[in-house]
Order: structure tokens, then C-alpha cells, then sequence
């Protein structure tokens, strides 16, 4: 193979870290390790958390955990992003080529007011509020997550749900250039929650983490968090909010129906077909930690689900 000095590369040919470990992935490994490699010799890497933009201040909200967080690196670098591949280690290496500005959410559907907003208005929209969240994948693993958001009640009062309204559906960016083109999921990747559960003050319309804005493999630039629920339905990189009448077909739901409910609440007494629920491991931790109802939330949540068969309605 060739090797090039640094000064034979044309600036326009150096590239961020995460999109020429994109290309690296996705056309071939020789032109873009090259690239990568003189890229570091001449010290050109961006570091990827002192480039990110800082939200603030951020008002502690009453509702977040005192469980000790999970560090930063892991909260970046261990995620589930299948658009971006199924490893754990994928997201955190593919996702950078997602360009997140410009940005718009239509938010749509049964609605007096449908409105499209822009990522820069969605910012502006609501006071900002750190929230410490525990979040569990229905995988047995979970993690504590300082997001930065608001209520996502405040974007769904702002287009006037109509009364028809009973639930809402979550659509996600999928661009085939720069995703995984596999049908391991029916892409884009959805998601959905009944109204009451999204109107919930506990569901966080996400906009950052550990005081930034989201890095693109945590869904940037928006996402979902529903902290009492499995990981999977936060879905991330959101480009549309719709309310709808009837119950929205989810991605993991049609991908394996008889596994993941529409509900999905964190349920250590419904096991998972292929595996216990009953315990979890906290990422840093070695003991496995008992698995809380409603992911330790119940005091907020269980009132939503009175007089409802958890196991029917898993
Ligand atoms: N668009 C999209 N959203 C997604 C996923 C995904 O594959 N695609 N994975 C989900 C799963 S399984 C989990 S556990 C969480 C992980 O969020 P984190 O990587 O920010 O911790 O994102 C959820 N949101
Ligand atoms: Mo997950």
C-alpha cells in the first residue's frame, strides 16, 4: 500500500473521526484508514466532547435519581442505534456521519395545530432541565443518564391534541446512504406511546446529556426518553410526532410480536420469552441489581396502568 505524508492530503480530503470511520465501514478499509491515520499524525481530530455545544444552565429537576451516574464514556460509547449496526461499539463509530442541522419535527396528525419545528425553536421551546434517569434495556442491562430536556407535554400542548387523540407515534430519521440497509428492523425505526403515558410529566423530550447536546449515537439532535419503560421505546433521532387514534404499530413489535409489547413497561415479574427480567446489571457494577417495577418509577406511573393485566398487556 501507498503511504501518504499528510502534506499530500488536500485539507477538503480530512474529514471528522466519525465519517471517515463511516466510510471506513461502509466503502472499504484501505482509502480511509489511510485517511484516518494521517488525519491523527497531524492532529486534526476534533475531540469529540469538547466540540460539543453546551445547553445551561440546566435546572436539576426534582424527579431525577440519586443513583450514581454512568460515566460519560460508556453512556457514548455502549448504545443501541441499529440504524447505525447491532454492536454496541457501532453507534458511537457510524453515527457521526447523521447530519442533525438543519432539523425539523413535524408534529402532526389529530391535532388543532399541526406544526413543523425546527431543531434551533425546539431549543428555545421550554425551560431546559437536567434529569437523572435510570435507563433499562430490555437486554438486562441499564444505565444513569443526566439528560437535558423538557416535558414533552410542552411540545404536544403547543399543535392542541383533538380530542379523537389516544395516542402518539414516534417516526425516526432513516436515510439508507448513510444507514444500515439490512431489514433487521421495517425502517425507519417507530415507536409509540398512549397519550396519557406521553403527556406524563416523567416523558422527556430530549435534548442533551451530561450538559451538552445529545451526541448523534444517543439520538441527537432529539429524542425520546419514557424512564419506566425499556430502552427500546426511547426512540432517538425523532423527525415526526403524530397523534393518532389507534394504537401505532411499533418497530420492535412487528419485528418480533410475541417478545416486545406495545407496552413494554419494566416488568421484573414478566419475563422476557428467551429471559429472566427479574435482575439487571448497572454498566461499572459486577453484582446484578434486583429490577425494579416500572424501573423503580411506580410511585409516578402505576396509577396510568390501574386495573390493567401487565401480562396480557406487556
Ligand atoms: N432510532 C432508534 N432509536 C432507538 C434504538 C434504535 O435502534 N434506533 N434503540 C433503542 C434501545 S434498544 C435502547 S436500549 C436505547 C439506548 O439509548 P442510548 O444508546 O442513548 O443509551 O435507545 C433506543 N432507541
Ligand atoms: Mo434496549
Amino acid at each position: 500500500m501507498q503511504i501518504l505524508k499528510p502534506s499530500d492530503i488536500p485539507p477538503s480530503e480530512i474529514t471528522p473521526r466519525a465519517l471517515f470511520e463511516d466510510r471506513r465501514r461502509f466503502l472499504g478499509a484501505a482509502g480511509a484508514t489511510l485517511a484516518a491515520g494521517a488525519a491523527l499524525w497531524a492532529g486534526l481530530l476534533p475531540d469529540a466532547r469538547a466540540a460539543a455545544a453546551k445547553l445551561g444552565p440546566l435546572a436539576r429537576s426534582p424527579l431525577s435519581t440519586d443513583d450514581t451516574q454512568t460515566g460519560y464514556k460508556s453512556v457514548t460509547t455502549y448504545n443501541n442505534f441499529y440504524e447505525f449496526g447491532t454492536n454496541k461499539e457501532d453507534p458511537a463509530a457510524n453515527a457521526g456521519s447523521l447530519v442533525v442541522r438543519p432539523w425539523t419535527v413535524r408534529v402532526e396528525g389529530l391535532a388543532g395545530k399541526p406544526r413543523t419545528f425546527d431543531i434551533d425553536d425546539l431549543l428555545k421551546l421550554a425551560p431546559l432541565e437536567e434529569r437523572i434517569y435510570r435507563l433499562r434495556c430490555v437486554e438486562g442491562w441499564s444505565m444513569v443518564i443526566p439528560w437535558a430536556g423538557f416535558p414533552l407535554s410542552a411540545l404536544l400542548r403547543q399543535v392542541e391534541p383533538q380530542g379523537s387523540a389516544k395516542y402518539v407515534e414516534f417516526v425516526t430519521q432513516y436515510d439508507p446512504k448513510i444507514m444500515m440497509r439490512r431489514p433487521v428492523l421495517d425502517w425507519p425505526y417507530t415507536e409509540g406511546l398512549r397519550l396519557d403515558e406521553a403527556l406524563h410529566p416523567l416523558t422527556l423530550l430530549t435534548l442533551g446529556l451530561y450538559g451538552e447536546v445529545l451526541p448523534n449515537q444517543n439520538g441527537a439532535p432529539v429524542r425520546i426518553v419514557v424512564p419506566w419503560k425499556y430502552g427500546f421505546k426511547s426512540a432517538k433521532s425523532i423527525v415526526a410526532i403524530r397523534l393518532v387514534e389507534k394504537e401505532p404499530r411499533t418497530a420492535w413489535n412487528k419485528a418480533a410480536p410475541n417478545e416486545y409489547g406495545f407496552y413494554s413497561n419494566v416488568n421484573p415479574t414478566v419475563d422476557h420469552p428467551r429471559w429472566s427480567q427479574a435482575t439487571e446489571r448497572r454498566l461499572g457494577e459486577f453484582r446484578k441489581r434486583p429490577t425494579l417495577m416500572f424501573n423503580g418509577y411506580a410511585e409516578q406511573v402505576a396509577s396510568l396502568y390501574q386495573g390493567m393485566d401487565l401480562r396480557r398487556f406487556f
